[in-house]
């Protein structure tokens, strides 16, 4: 059997101990596991602050609490982790600088997760992973809607460098390789100065559903989000989550690429990701672009970016008991 984390003795910067304790597997063998975790440790796609291959090992590692793959919800009494037969198959070995290589990795391995009757739930890494995660999801099971928390659209027709690939362009790759539809995505939480009205012209016409920070300051996020639910539920019976830590407001996640002042909160952003859990059908999800090398005192965005792993599963863990 395969050490599940055989990428630490490969590369230092990976985990060397599994998601809050759960059962490390093998890809290869993966048992009756109805959610896997899995590190993307790659950040050769950033445009300007690196160091999310470190994401997964600091997302793993922020929890204070045991090593017992044991995480009973204070609201619910459900633990996520043994309702929904959680396992942790590591990091995957992604050649640093390789990025075609890496992406070709990525997305075989989310493919054998989600062949299997499990759920990825993958930690990364830049967002560039969002590409091969969500196209393997879909290639299982077909139409998708996608989900998408972030402060930045991800739908650049190229990087600035001009490559296809990148942290900034793997939304418009999902839509133009028609693995989502663009009428299946909802984006949450966008602000800033990016992309240019050109790239918001495109998005447009792909009949993207945008949500804005502005639209949720003024309509409040609930009403959002009760939109976000309707449309994703209408028509794909499958959901792809893709959580972009930059969309809570850098003074809660500062362990970041990318940060954009003016986001959600922490309370938002997990109360959100349950509600989403139990109300929709996940069939796979990322948290991607955290950032140690950046991070705060206290590992503050590390220590969010694990409890929305945990919020997810408690909606999908409500959802299913139902
Ligand atoms: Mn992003």
């Amino acid at each position: 059997m395969t050490d599940p984390f055989h990428a630490a003795q490969v590369h230092s910067y990976t985990s060397r101990g599994s998601y809050s304790g759960v059962p490390a597997r093998p890809l290869d063998d993966l048992g009756d596991a109805g959610v896997v975790i899995l590190g993307a440790p790659l950040d050769w796609a950033t445009t300007y602050r690196a160091g999310a291959r470190m994401g997964p090992k600091a997302i793993r590692e922020a929890d204070y609490l045991g090593f017992d793959g044991y995480r009973p919800h204070l609201p619910t009494g459900i633990d996520p982790l043994g309702v929904l037969n959680v396992v942790d198959a590591g990091d995957l070995v992604l050649p640093p600088g390789y990025l075609e290589d890496s992406i070709d990795l990525i997305g075989a391995a989310v493919e054998k997760i989600a062949r299997h009757g499990a759920v990825p739930i993958v930690l990364g890494g830049d967002h560039s992973i969002t590409w091969p995660n969500a196209r393997a999801v879909a290639a299982v099971h077909g139409d998708i809607a996608l989900i998408h928390f972030d402060a930045h659209a991800d739908t650049g027709m190229t990087s600035a460098s001009g490559t296809l690939l990148g942290h900034g362009t793997p939304m418009r790759r999902l839509i133009e390789s028609g693995a989502v539809a663009g009428h299946r995505f909802v984006q949450i939480g966008l602000r800033g100065y990016w992309p240019e009205p050109e790239t918001v012209a495109w998005m447009e016409e792909q009949q993207m559903r945008t949500y804005l920070m502005t639209e949720i300051g003024e309509r409040g996020l609930r009403a959002v989000v009760e939109d976000a639910v309707a449309h994703a539920a209408e028509g794909a019976d499958a959901v792809f989550l893709s959580v972009d830590i930059d969309v809570v407001d850098p003074g809660m996640a500062p362990g970041t690429g990318t940060p954009e002042p003016g986001g959600l909160t922490s309370r938002e952003l997990l109360d959100t990701l349950r509600r989403l859990g139990r109300e929709l059908n996940v069939v796979g999800a990322d948290v991607v672009e955290v950032s140690p090398p950046y991070d705060g005192p206290g590992q503050i965005t590390a220590f969010l970016a694990n409890r929305c792993v945990l919020e997810i599963l408690n909606g999908m863990a409500e959802r299913k008991l139902v």
